[in-house]
């Protein structure tokens, strides 16, 4: 087609790219117009018989027809592409005014409501209830705590230490709690604390990296014993099993915060394959940790003059097993919705 006449039809071409209605359409049209064998292209294969003179006109005026009828090309191309997209989210518009055909709304796990009873509970006996960040310091998770540089708790083995930080960490029990409810409150206070904690265990049916402690504190300037320790473990236990029948040991153990510290025993037997808790029961579960509060904690957390305290702290996801027959940890952290159902509260 001669030079002129494609000019003429330029303006004709252009309206016809913007009435295209589709990609096939829009593709089938430039192959066209600008294609191997398109009109303009082969416009500019008949240069090759033109003058110098002639061919350095022809050639300006045929790149701008061809740069006017890309520029169209590509607006009608984004315009199509946006049209998709539009179209597209209509289509996948949820109708939220349709009713739910849904025949249960759910309930919460079971160690959520282990956590609201024993809050509730708590904050009805006149306890505050603390709480404190999961990515502590050193300093609250366990210098506070009195544990020295070399202790193995500190090892990377237990703890998850934050890469490129001076000392900051997963915290690896809410004992830290202890130390900030201290510092901010004073004595005397009585406290409660239940969150997630982490370690480097590896999973398996009674341990996992992430579970939850259950934290008591309960300090006063005048003389508290382990008689009142075990008093109020005994009250716990009772609360938390919702039965009296309830009979528990203290073991010697080591904690730096704690002097003297102890092992938290339960008697418990099997019972149709499940372990429930009783005085007849003869077997031992380890519970959990429990001592005095150690000077030094008293010390580090700023607080002077005579002060007794105890403290426990008990893993949540050990009591709700024991009290629900659960034998396998992971289950806790499963997403098996019957599992769930079964369980929810
Ligand atoms: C402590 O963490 C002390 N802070 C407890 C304490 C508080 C002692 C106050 C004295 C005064 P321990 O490391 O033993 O202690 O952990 C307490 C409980 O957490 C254990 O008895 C267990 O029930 C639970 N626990 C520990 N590691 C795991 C784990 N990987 N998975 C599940 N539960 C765990």
């Amino acid at each position: 087609m001669p030079l002129a006449e494609i000019e003429k039809n330029l303006e004709h071409w252009v309206h016809e790219v913007f009435a295209v209605t589709s990609f096939l359409e829009l593709e089938k049209l430039k192959a066209e117009l600008l294609g191997r064998a398109g009109v303009v292209t082969s416009a500019f294969k008949l240069m090759k018989d033109a003058s110098a003179i002639e061919k350095k006109s022809m050639g300006e005026r045929l790149n701008k027809v061809k740069s006017e009828l890309e520029n169209a090309f590509s607006l009608q191309r984004k315009k199509l592409e946006d049209y998709e997209i539009t179209e597209r989210l209509k289509g996948e518009t949820l109708d939220v005014t349709l009713p739910v055909s849904c025949d249960r709304f759910g309930g919460l796990h079971i160690i959520s409501y282990a956590m609201r009873r024993i809050r509730n509970h708590y904050l009805a006996r006149g306890f505050r209830v603390s709480d404190g960040p999961e990515i502590e310091t050193e300093f609250f998770n366990f210098d506070a705590l009195n544990t020295p540089r070399h202790h193995p708790a500190r090892q990377s083995q237990d703890t998850f230490y934050i890469e490129g930080t001076n000392g900051v960490l997963l915290r690896t029990q809410t004992s830290s709690v202890q130390i900030r409810t201290l510092q901010k409150h004073g004595i005397p206070v009585r406290m409660i604390s239940i969150g997630k904690t982490y370690r480097n265990d590896a999973l398996d049916a009674t341990h996992s990296p992430m579970f939850h402690q259950v934290e008591c504190l309960i300090a006063d300037r005048s003389p508290i014993s382990l008689g009142h320790l075990k008093s109020e473990l005994r009250k716990f236990l009772q609360f938390f099993f919702e039965t009296d029948d309830v009979s528990m040991r203290f073991r010697s153990s080591f904690f730096p915060f704690t002097e003297p510290s102890v092992e938290v025993d339960c008697r418990c037997m099997k019972k149709n394959g499940q372990l429930i808790i009783t005085e007849k029961g003869d077997k031992w579960l380890e519970l959990g940790g429990a001592g005095m509060v150690h000077p030094n904690v008293f010390r580090n957390s700023g607080i002077t003059g005579d002060a007794y305290g105890f403290a426990f702290g008990f893993g949540l996801e050990r009591l709700v097993m024991l009290k629900n027959g659960i034998t396998d940890i992971r289950n806790l952290f499963d997403t098996d919705q019957r599992w769930l159902q079964h369980y929810e509260c």
